[in-house]
């Protein structure tokens, strides 16, 4: 698929820091460790509404690991696939009387502008479910080859499920037992009562064609790819096995990134899928997380056609922790604008005190598995201080630019 445009990074001085982030598997804050190019997978969108504030914080938690890996001097391999076959796609396009095919191209546009606009760096691949058919199908027959994947035969159809247990470490990445699994399982597109599985917790990979379904013809007969299966495949074939970072949100713990990993290690007989599995935290609206099957929803386009700066967005969502459940307000879209004002005038300055020290600050909070409210306090300080004393270094005020532009994406 095509991806969208690219946004000019400045190379900044001072010393760079390696990276730090939390990994849900270990339960701990580590280094990353990439090589010359980094290799990064994130989840990317189900093209069936338009991208909310939820997404949004998302793809901008992980546009700040690509800035600060790019800063360290990494190429990164960055990839995000496009959801633009599944169930809440067929669903939406039934409820409005719209074609599944335009839709997703419809959402899938809109997505690039949104994130055009909110300077996000693009991915390197941006990868359709749908072109990719042809590679899961693929991938789907080795799994069955390996005696990890089987058709459930006492039905009309014979869709392939993965054994869950192929693995012999399934969990690993979620850590949760085996009541949190049935049940998020079950809450998140999974099957568990389907009739002719081996355990409930065998996950689908290949649904043979229904009457009035859209499928493919393949080897493994007419028929749709499961979701998980869909990054499994996606990822490994761009990236190789054992990648820098694998990323969403959190609500893609369980089930999606487990079974995401455990398809692709049960084929290559080794850990890990990734060796980072990186999550952010949910954004809520009204008390509740912001869902497209809610509706409880603040859309990026709706706050661009009322004229919202995309650098407060980014300000407003970089207020909190990226890891920490967090509710969009208007205040924090206030307290953001009246922020980028601040920084905005302390930038125009003809001159101001050393800024050297800042970005140190900076680099140092952001690669603390990416303490985004300390690095913004830390802009604050130095913008606070050019205002109150304005100082006598003449670069400084273009070099505060440079910095909140290449590590945080904020213009001024
Ligand atoms: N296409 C799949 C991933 S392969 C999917 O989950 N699509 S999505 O459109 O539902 O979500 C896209 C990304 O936004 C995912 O990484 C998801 O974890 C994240 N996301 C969804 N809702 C929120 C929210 N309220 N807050 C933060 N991130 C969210
Ligand atoms: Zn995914």
């Amino acid at each position: 698929m095509q991806t969208w445009s690219s946004v000019d990074v400045p190379t900044i001085p001072g010393t760079p820091r390696p990276l730090r982030l939390h990994d849900t598997a270990t339960g701990q804050v580590r280094p990353t460790s990439p090589g010359e190019t980094a290799r990064m997978y994130v989840c990317g969108i189900t093209p069936y509404d338009a991208t909310h504030l939820g997404h949004a914080a998302t793809y901008l938690t992980f546009d700040l690991v690509n800035r600060l890996w790019r800063d360290a001097g990494h190429d990164v391999h960055y990839v995000q696939n496009v959801t633009d076959i599944d169930e809440p796609l067929l669903e939406r396009a039934i409820r409005d009387q719209d074609d599944w095919i335009v839709l997703g191209m419809r959402e899938t546009a809109l997505f690039r502008e949104d994130m055009t606009a909110l300077r996000v760096l693009p991915p390197r691949e941006f990868v359709g479910a749908v072109e990719s058919i042809p590679e899961i199908v693929e991938v789907i027959a080795k799994l069955v080859v390996a005696g990890a994947a089987y058709r459930a035969d006492d039905s009309e159809y014979p869709d392939i499920y993965f054994d869950h247990a192929a693995t012999g470490h399934f969990g690993y990445e979620s850590n949760y037992d085996e009541e949190t699994m049935r049940k998020l399982f079950a809450e998140r597109g999974g099957d568990p009562d389907r009739a002719g599985k081996r355990h409930p917790l065998d996950a689908l990979l290949w649904r043979m064609a229904r009457p009035d379904e859209p499928s493919w013809e393949s080897e493994l007969g007419a028929g749709r790819p499961g979701w998980h299966i869909e990054c499994s495949a996606i990822a490994v074939n761009r990236l190789g096995l054992g990648f820098d970072l694998q990323g969403g949100g959190s609500d893609l713990v369980f089930p999606h990134h487990e079974y995401s990993a455990a398809h692709a290690e049960a084929l290559a007989g080794d850990r890990p899928f990734a060796r980072h599995y990186v999550h952010a935290g949910m954004i809520g609206l009204d008390g509740e997380k912001m869902s497209k099957s809610r509706g409880n929803l603040v859309f990026v386009s709706r706050l661009r056609a009322d004229g919202v700066d995309s650098a407060a967005v980014r300000l407003a969502l970089f207020a909190g922790h990226y890891r920490a459940d967090r509710a969009w307000t208007d205040d924090l879209l206030t307290t953001a604008e009246a922020r980028l004002a601040r920084w905005r005038e302390a930038a125009a300055l003809a001159a101001g005190p050393s800024v050297d020290d800042t970005i140190a600050r900076l680099r140092d909070h952001l690669t603390n598995d990416l303490d985004t409210p300390k690095a913004l306090a830390a802009a604050d300080a130095w913008a606070d201080e050019a205002l109150k004393r304005q100082g006598t270094d003449s670069a400084a005020p273009g070099l505060f630019r440079d910095a909140v532009d290449a590590l945080l994406g904020v213009l001024l």
